[in-house]
């Protein structure tokens, strides 16, 4: 079995690439981002806290799964552990006798969209972190939340960063660890498959799902869903190398696009979402280049979506069905001409006007385009109107708006046998240019 292209379980994820983060926790009544560790769990209380409304608002807009952060980076655990006190237990939500983490999973199983669960490594609440009896306590804790308790996940989100100072069980002080050696990732990760089959396994390196390897929501529109794991170290990534991929990589690890729709990844009083502009553009460089978007929603102190987020996914999901209603392609007569490894040309109604063209690659068989061309015929003459680059999964080409007669795409250089499975084109009100 070739491991250059994807698993069952990366293409059922290749087949829904919309879905949402939800950091949640600590650092959303604390305004902070990665909080120390020290806090109390006192502060933690939200009044109105409500996972079936994540839930009902991530199917609506169409998500097909949410991750929780269940221990984020201050090592507050969002579940009743019984491996720590720093918990939801010693918290005055639900008089310490609640589970956002079970609320979370059945919240979602009731609207039918899939679980899946953040874990932090780096835990700068615990005391004995930097020696391996921490290690066996991040194995306990995936035992807890992985082991069956709550049920089905179908992503778990293995982070890469270590910051070094910390709580530390008071000891207040920089602990640096050996991100080679001291997490043991493939121990990690065989737990994780030992336990959730069927779950993707994201980190810098996969086994199933990598980083793009930045936090802005872009990607380049060339890259290969194929990487050479090897090369990389979890949480010591070379970005440059997650963002491009390997032409002719060993494995078939595409990027997850990870990015928050406010400027942090919690809630913070003083900021709002992105403009639906930035979402867009978003979209096309998550969705439309075929990698996965996992879109942040951090929940407000009272526990829900705020409603301007809500209202900012809604308009998304509108924009982006506005954008892709009619294909004007379908129903076209297609030609396939003999010229480079393939030249297919749509011939269209006079003056069809076009603003975008979507092809995919079947990545079942391999990736395999390198470099094409799309042309457009108008009164009997050919232009050149974009060169671009991979296809894979899923690529979306905006372009500005032409009155064409006839589409041509011409791949210009491939790797293998070329599939162009799909090509679209549309005359898209929201495109990103
Ligand atoms: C990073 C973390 O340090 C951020 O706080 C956030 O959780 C992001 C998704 O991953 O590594």
């Amino acid at each position: 079995m070739t491991t250059r292209v994807p698993s069952a379980r990366q293409m059922h994820w290749h087949e829904h690439p919309f879905y949402g983060f939800v950091h949640f926790g600590m650092n959303t009544f604390t305004d902070q981002e990665w909080g120390s560790g020290g806090e109390d769990p006192a502060l933690f209380n939200p009044a109105q806290l409500d996972c079936r409304q994540w839930a009902r608002v991530a199917k609506e807009v169409g998500m097909q799964r949410l991750i929780l952060t269940a221990k984020h980076h201050d090592g507050f655990c969002l579940w009743p552990s019984r491996w720590t006190e720093h918990s939801v237990k010693h918290s005055p939500w639900k008089g310490g006798r609640g589970d956002v983490v079970a609320e979370f999973v059945e919240a979602c199983a009731t609207e039918g969209i899939e679980a899946g669960l953040y874990l932090s490594p780096w835990d700068r609440n615990h005391g004995a972190y930097g020696q391996p009896e921490y290690v066996e306590y991040y194995h306990r804790q995936m035992d807890e939340l992985f082991g069956g308790a709550y049920g089905k996940l179908y992503e778990i989100w293995l982070d890469g960063a270590n910051g070094g100072d910390g709580w530390y069980g008071g000891a207040n002080e920089r602990r640096e660890i050996d991100r080679r050696t001291y997490y043991d990732f493939p121990r990690i990760i065989d737990k994780i498959r030992t336990l959730q089959p069927d779950a993707v396994i994201f980190s810098d390196a996969g086994p199933d799902i990598r980083w793009i390897g930045n936090e802005s929501g872009t990607s380049e529109p060339a890259c290969w869903g194929t990487i050479d794991p090897s090369k990389i170290v979890i949480g010591d990534a070379d970005c440059s190398y997650l963002a491009a991929g390997e032409e002719g990589g060993t494995h078939w690890i595409p990027p997850e696009v990870d990015v928050s729709i406010r400027p942090g990844w919690f809630w913070h009083p003083s900021e709002a979402p992105h403009s639906l502009r930035r979402l867009i553009s978003i979209w096309f460089t998550s969705v439309g280049h075929g990698h996965g978007l996992n879109l942040n929603i951090p929940p407000d102190r009272s526990g829900l979506f705020a409603e301007e987020d809500v209202l900012q996914l809604r308009a998304l999901r509108h924009a982006v069905e506005a954008n892709f209603r009619t294909d004007l392609a379908e129903g076209a007569e297609i030609e396939d001409v003999p010229d480079g490894p393939l030249t297919r040309v749509v011939h269209l109604p006079p003056k069809t006007r076009a603003n975008c063209v979507h092809l995919e690659e079947q990545v079942e068989k391999g990736q395999h385009i390198a470099a094409f061309e799309v042309d457009v015929r108008q009164d009997g003459a050919w232009h050149r109107i974009v060169k671009g680059g991979t296809v894979g999964a899923r690529m979306f080409v905006p372009f500005e708006a032409v009155l064409a007669e006839a589409l041509r795409v011409r791949v210009t250089r491939a790797i293998g046998p070329v599939t162009l499975s799909r090509l679209s084109l549309y005359h898209a009100p929201n495109v990103p240019l």
